[in-house]
């Protein structure tokens, strides 16, 4: 069995990764390498905060190390909160409210946004891959469903459906993090 580090402590990335990545690979976690310091994403590209992460713990840990940023890229917002997502209020649910305050009065057919992923896999020698995957959708007038995370109760799918209303594995086959995922399995399974 061969390992690499996925610099998150979200443990449903964690879980979805490996699932993917099947027996053959151990999927470490940040929480294996508790004295690794906290990397500050304070790039302003997702492309700079993953590879940032990735390579802090490749560093750190002599493994190869994914890392992911992702966010909430809004057409009506001239693309706000992007890359600030998880920075666009305090709260998960007072980032939903802003969003809709943001978005009052805008018409169901401009409210179209997309959620995006860069992944990175760092090397210890320093080398990096990159893949990205986007989910486009919809922000609904009303939060719904409780799955996931993040916006996923107000990001609604071409059928209808929130992100927050879809089982994990169905979230997977569609979402932004699956695309990325799948596009750096072969990179992946090709090491050596
Ligand atoms: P780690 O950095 O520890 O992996 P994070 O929660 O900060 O976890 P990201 O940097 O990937 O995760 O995501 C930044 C923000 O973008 C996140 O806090 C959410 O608000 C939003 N986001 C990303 N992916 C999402 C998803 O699948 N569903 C809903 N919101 C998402």
């Amino acid at each position: 069995m061969r390992a690499l580090v996925f610099a998150s402590s979200n443990p449903g990335k964690i879980a979805e990764l490996q699932a993917l990545l099947g027996p053959q690979w151990q999927v470490k976690s940040a929480k294996d390498f508790p004295a690794v310091a906290e990397v500050d994403e304070d790039r302003d590209t997702f492309e700079g905060n993953a590879a940032k992460k990735a390579h802090a713990f490749a560093k750190a840990t002599g493994l190869w190390a994914l890392a992911d940023d992702s966010g909430l890229v809004v057409d009506a917002l001239g693309g706000r909160p992007g890359v600030y997502s998880a920075r666009y209020a305090p709260t998960e649910p007072e980032r939903i409210a802003k969003l809709l305050a943001e978005l009052a009065g805008v018409p169901e057919v401009q409210r179209t946004a997309r959620f995006k992923c860069v992944l990175c896999l760092a090397f210890p020698t320093g080398d990096e891959r990159f893949t990205t995957g986007t989910c486009e959708g919809r922000i609904g007038l009303t939060a719904r469903g409780t799955n996931g995370f993040g916006y996923d109760p107000v990001f609604e799918l071409p059928h209808g459906k929130t992100m927050a209303e879809l089982t994990r594995d169905e979230k997977s086959a569609l979402s932004h993090r699956g695309h990325a995922f799948r596009a750096m399995l072969p990179v992946i399974n090709a090491l050596t």
